[in-house]
């Protein structure tokens, strides 16, 4: 079993540390039908040369998944998503110089991911989808992103009737995260997110980064995926997500403004540039907010 080694300390450490910019973490799809990336990164060669770019490009995390989770997807087979993702993994994890995230909501990937060197897991069902999940985390205690979501991706756009969308999805989460806490997942290895997309509508989307400081009030450091995603089409009117770069630009620039410690981005090169251009706007002068409410 992979130990929480430096790598990982190293990381924790970033995310927490409110001087330093929000970290940029790249996505890397090895799938034939994501939303965006689909089919770009399909074969070992391509994934492997592109997880490469988006350390040049100043990824400093790599999320890999090999499931996608759009809305209406269908689960990809375990050994399908295992042939996708893992080999990667194996190269990868001892020659990247960034840590290596893992997207995925099944235990038995994670498990193998964590145990050839990833340092994260990165679960859109926030640990719920597969019953096996909590005890990985509690045995192994990654750094733990725990994702909102209601129901599967399959139908999920069924189940966007909320009280106050940031209220339920904020108590949905700490419910979510208690059975891997229960099982030994440290609380400080755990970060939230809101799940932009997922059983919401575009313009709870857009409620929830306009009261992103709510989760980053509740203590977890906060991931937030923006990129390219639909309700920025909708906004804008641009049905293609190659479309929807500087819409993009837009919603990082609040999510940092309002806390998020993780921005997960399909464009690193652009995106890190606003993160840093946005945190070094927060740090000057006298109204430090970091997220907090003023
Ligand atoms: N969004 C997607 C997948 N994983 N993980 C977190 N933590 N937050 C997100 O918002 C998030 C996520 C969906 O985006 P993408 O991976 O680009 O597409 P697809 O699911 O079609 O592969």
């Amino acid at each position: 079993m992979a130990a929480f080694d430096e790598k990982a300390k190293a990381l924790l450490e970033a995310i927490n540390d409110k001087e330093r910019p929000p970290l940029i973490m790249g996505i890397l799809n090895v799938t034939p039908d994501s939303f965006y990336d689909g089919g770009r990164y399909s074969t070992f060669e391509a994934a492997l040369e592109r997880a490469r770019e988006m350390v040049a490009l100043g990824a400093q995390i790599l999320d890999i998944g090999g499931e996608s989770t759009r809305p209406c997807a269908k689960p990809v087979p375990v050994e399908e998503e295992r042939r996708r993702v893992i080999p990667l993994i194996k190269e990868l994890a001892g020659s990247l110089p960034i840590p290596i995230s893992v997207d995925t909501r099944r235990a038995s990937i994670a498990e193998e991911a964590l145990s050839l060197g990833a340092v994260m897991v990165n679960d859109v069902s926030a640990f719920r989808y597969d019953p096996e999940m909590p005890k990985i985390l509690g045995t192994y205690k990654p750094i733990a992103v725990a994702m909102h979501m209601r129901g599967t991706p399959e139908d999920m756009m069924a189940h966007c009737h909320y009280n106050d969308v940031v209220k339920d999805v904020i108590r949905e989460l700490e419910e979510a995260i208690t059975g891997a806490l229960q099982a030994g997942l440290p609380k400080e290895h755990v970060v939230v997110d809101p799940g932009i997309g997922f059983a919401k509508t575009w313009r709870q989307c857009l409620e929830i980064l306009n009261r992103l400081e709510e989760f980053t009030n509740t203590g977890y450091p906060v991931c937030i995926g923006v990129s390219r995603k639909s309700f920025i089409g909708q906004v804008l009117g641009l049905p293609e997500p190659s479309k929807r770069l500087f819409g993009t630009a837009g919603a990082v620039a609040v999510a940092v403004m309002k806390g998020a410690r993780i921005i997960r981005v399909h464009d690193p090169k652009e995106m890190g540039e606003v993160v840093r251009l946005v945190h070094a706007i927060m740090k000057s002068g006298p109204n430090r907010g970091f997220g907090r409410v003023q």
